[in-house]
């Protein structure tokens, strides 16, 4: 029987990647995002490429009655779920703290951390009650060291890694893996949503050396998420060669 997993955040970058990359090894996806047709392009793509079963669930992580809703709506057929990849969010904006908008801070904490929460919350009966799981928490190298201008959205994935750890201790007993990934600058729409769509300041963030690319990070997961049952890989911080971490690249 083909395994299944959820990914939030799959209509594009590393949630698209993730399900193109897991879809391509036989596994049912159950995907979710804001954007409705992007997702169900998503969707009929994985069905048409790679024969998988897909259920697209549209909702905003943000919205926890919303949240709720979608995942126990879930058929006992879909029940059987996998793997958990929380991996929708965004920054906004990248401002001092006088500047910052509080808007901006408060879309970042209720998707980074809020969002996070409810989804895992929502998802977590259908793992302790097979004491199987394994779920991937999407980090941030800025989980790992604030940056300038970065406030509220290191503070997002700083909660991000906290959160990881907690569930890894909370969640041991249940025989749930967690694995938290925070990668480095990656050329997904990233940027042009935290610049609003300013397509220069986007690009600019790219300039002088390669970046992580969405498959690369689509691998990376693949890896941790089929190694033997009683491995696992807890926390990784990955970035391309060209950056040291949250700060320092070589361009
Ligand atoms: P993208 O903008 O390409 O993808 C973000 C995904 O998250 C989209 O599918 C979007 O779907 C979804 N999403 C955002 N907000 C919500 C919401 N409120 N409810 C539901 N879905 C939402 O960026 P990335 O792929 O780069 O980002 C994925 C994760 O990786 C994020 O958590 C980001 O912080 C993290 N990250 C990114 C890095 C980078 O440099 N790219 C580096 C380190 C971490 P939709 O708009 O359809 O709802
Ligand atoms: C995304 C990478 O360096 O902009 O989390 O925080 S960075």
């Amino acid at each position: 029987m083909n395994k299944t997993i959820l990914i939030t955040g799959a209509t594009s970058g590393f949630g698209k990647a993730i399900a193109e990359k897991f879809a391509a090894a036989s596994y049912n996806c159950i995907i979710t995002g804001r954007r409705q047709d992007r997702l169900y392009a998503v969707a009929d793509d994985l069905r048409k490429q790679y024969g998988v079963d897909v259920l697209p669930l549209v909702f905003d992580v943000q919205d926890r009655a919303a949240v709720f809703a979608a995942i126990n709506s879930i058929s006992d057929a879909w029940q059987n779920i996998d793997i958990l990849v929380n991996n929708a969010g965004l920054a906004l904006g990248r401002d001092s703290f006088e500047n910052a908008s509080l808007d901006d801070w408060d879309t970042m904490i209720d998707s980074n951390v809020k969002g996070l929460l409810y989804v895992s919350k929502a998802v977590l009966p259908y793992m302790t009650d097979r004491k199987h799981g394994h779920i991937f928490n999407m980090g941030s190298v800025a989980a790992k060291q604030v940056y300038k201008d970065g406030n509220a959205y290191c503070a997002t994935k700083q909660a991000v890694d906290a959160i990881s750890q907690s569930m890894r201790i909370d969640l041991l007993q249940h025989g749930i893996k967690v694995t938290a990934i925070h990668p480095g600058a990656a050329d997904t729409e990233f940027s042009m949503v935290r610049f609003k769509g300013d397509e220069t300041k986007a690009a600019q963030i790219y300039q002088g050396y390669e970046p992580l690319h969405a498959h690369d990070i689509a691998d990376i997961v693949f890896y941790c998420a089929t190694l033997p049952t009683h491995v696992c890989i807890n926390d990784l911080v990955v970035t391309c060669t060209a950056q040291a971490n949250g700060i320092y690249f070589h361009k």
